[in-house]
């Protein structure tokens, strides 16, 4: 048994192969050899950094290869690690999965030898600002925490740590909800469900079937933090054991928390008790009314792990939000410009484009993935004075957005921004919320996102420091 009472996975001495060598797959090799497994790490590809990290590995004592998957060894091991971003249709998972080697998250893993308590929150949209801004919270009250998973930081990284932390808030995307076993968070937290990953799930039904797992192993002391507002959230979770506290934007009766319509934020931690002041939203500086729900739901699962409501009050005020989602640019000649790169779906456009009550310019493109752009037809006609595509999804933005608003197409990031430039007028927003992934042009979010800074301080003729300032 690990120091927390959970089975191991495996024996001292045991062959266990890692799949993929991202940063989730290298710390996983790292937390099984220091427990005693005989490591085989293995990525199919060939680029840099999965070179380096076979580099590092190797000088650590770690068997460790690129290029291929050693399917022989791999077949061998007692215990197969998955890395998230490998899909579930890629040929290497298939081969294990008929050969019955058992297969695990590296959260799994890290969860097995965790002695932190641990806040897990998933969700389509607004996870990760939910789980850093849960994190900052739980800081600013004093609490020992850290946090880890989808959000960047492996969780075999946490529990490599000399001294783990009191708490550990977790994100978790449906591809670690999927190869998860025993993993049992002390609170749970589901932001909202909608359609996603469709370019990877087989259907909508499965990608739910993965973000169920949070409540797979729910006990009669688990405690779900909810959206109350969204019915599928609600559903999702209603046969799991344990008791639920509901976030709403409207006031209710039930243990939870709410806005009221003055505007302020309260938490009751039960039923019938009185309400406890938070905050009032205007003085969140997070931008939209989904931020508030973010809000609700963070400051719930902290005062659920012991803050107080004056700490979290003070907490949710001192919060600015995480790069690339909503965030400022600047105001340049009376025009905001806002970088929501992580907008990589069409719900989180849909809300990147609710967020805002000023007329605005919205640029969307970038590499498809298998959704419709129908659904942000009410958000433009309501909102929008013209809409830019660009990259390899443009042409079907044009055909399905065309009747929204009126629609141009750009070429290249500097472009998109200087067609922008010359639509927006004064008091309008320019907001750059792809509703696409970002490789088609990118390696990621954050590069096109950086890059879209870069356009709009040289279109503007402003400095980064101006830029951050506006
Ligand atoms: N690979 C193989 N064989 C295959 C297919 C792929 O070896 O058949 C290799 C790839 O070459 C790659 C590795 O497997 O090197 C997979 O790495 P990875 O994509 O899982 O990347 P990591 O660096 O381990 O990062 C992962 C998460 N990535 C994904 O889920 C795609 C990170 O989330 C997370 O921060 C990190 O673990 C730590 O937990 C990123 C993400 O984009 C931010 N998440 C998606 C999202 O938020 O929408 C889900």
């Amino acid at each position: 048994m690990a120091g927390n009472g959970r089975p191991p996975l495996f024996d001292p001495g045991d062959p266990v192969a890692v799949l993929g060598l991202g940063v989730s797959g290298t710390s996983a090799a790292r937390l099984v050899h220091s427990l005693g497994g005989q490591v085989y790490a293995s990525d199919a590809f060939e680029g840099p950094r999965q070179q380096e990290a076979v580099e590092a590995l190797s000088a650590e004592g770690i068997a460790a290869e690129v290029g291929r998957h050693d399917v022989g060894r791999i077949l061998g091991a007692r215990l197969v690690v998955t890395s998230p971003g490998i899909a579930p249709s890629a040929e290497i998972r298939r081969t294990v999965s008929e050969a019955g080697v058992p297969t695990v998250a590296e959260i799994e893993v890290a969860y097995r030898h965790l002695t932190s308590r641990v806040i897990g929150i998933t969700g389509t949209n607004g996870k990760t600002t939910t789980t850093a801004l849960c994190g900052h919270l739980l800081e600013q009250a004093g609490l020992d925490a850290l946090t880890a998973g989808n959000i960047g930081r492996p969780l075999s990284d946490v529990c490599m740590m000399e001294r783990q932390p009191d708490w550990v808030v977790v994100e978790l995307s449906s591809f670690q909800l999927a190869d998860l076993r025993a993993f049992r968070p002390t609170i749970g937290v589901l932001v909202n469900l909608a359609p996603d990953h469709l370019d990877w799930y087989p259907s909508l039904e499965r990608y739910y079937q993965d973000k169920a797992r949070l409540f797979a192993n729910a006990g009669a002391d688990s405690r779900w933090v909810l959206n109350g507002d969204d019915a599928g959230v609600l559903a999702m979770a209603r046969p799991a054991a344990g008791r639920r506290y509901l976030a709403s934007i409207e006031a209710h009766e039930e243990a939870g928390a709410w806005l009221d319509e003055e505007g302020n934020l309260f938490q009751r931690l039960e039923a019938g008790a009185s309400p406890e002041s938070w905050i009032e939203a205007r003085n969140l500086q997070l931008v939209g009314a989904h931020n508030v729900m973010n809000a609700l739901l963070a400051g719930l699962a902290a005062a659920l792990a012991g803050c107080d409501a004056a700490s979290i009050g003070a907490g949710l005020a001192s919060f600015q939000g995480l790069p690339h989602r909503l965030q400022r640019v600047g105001e340049f000649d009376d025009v905001l410009w806002i970088n929501d790169s992580k907008g990589t779906n069409v719900s989180a456009t849909k809300v990147a484009l609710n967020a805002f009550r000023r007329p605005l310019v919205a640029l969307l493109g970038g590499r498809h993935k298998g959704e419709s752009y129908r659904a942000l037809v009410p958000a433009l006609r309501d909102n929008a004075r013209a809409v830019i595509a660009f990259g390899e999804a443009a042409p079907q933005i044009v055909r399905e957005l065309g009747d929204a608003a009126p629609i141009d197409v750009a070429g290249s990031v500097p472009q998109l921004v200087r067609q922008a430039r010359r639509i927006a007028e004064p008091g309008d927003v320019v907001l750059f919320s792809p509703a696409c992934s970002s490789y088609d042009m990118f390696p990621d979010y954050r590069t096109r996102g950086r890059t879209f800074e870069r356009c709009v301080r040289e279109a503007c003729g402003v400095s980064e420091a101006e830029g951050g300032a506006g």
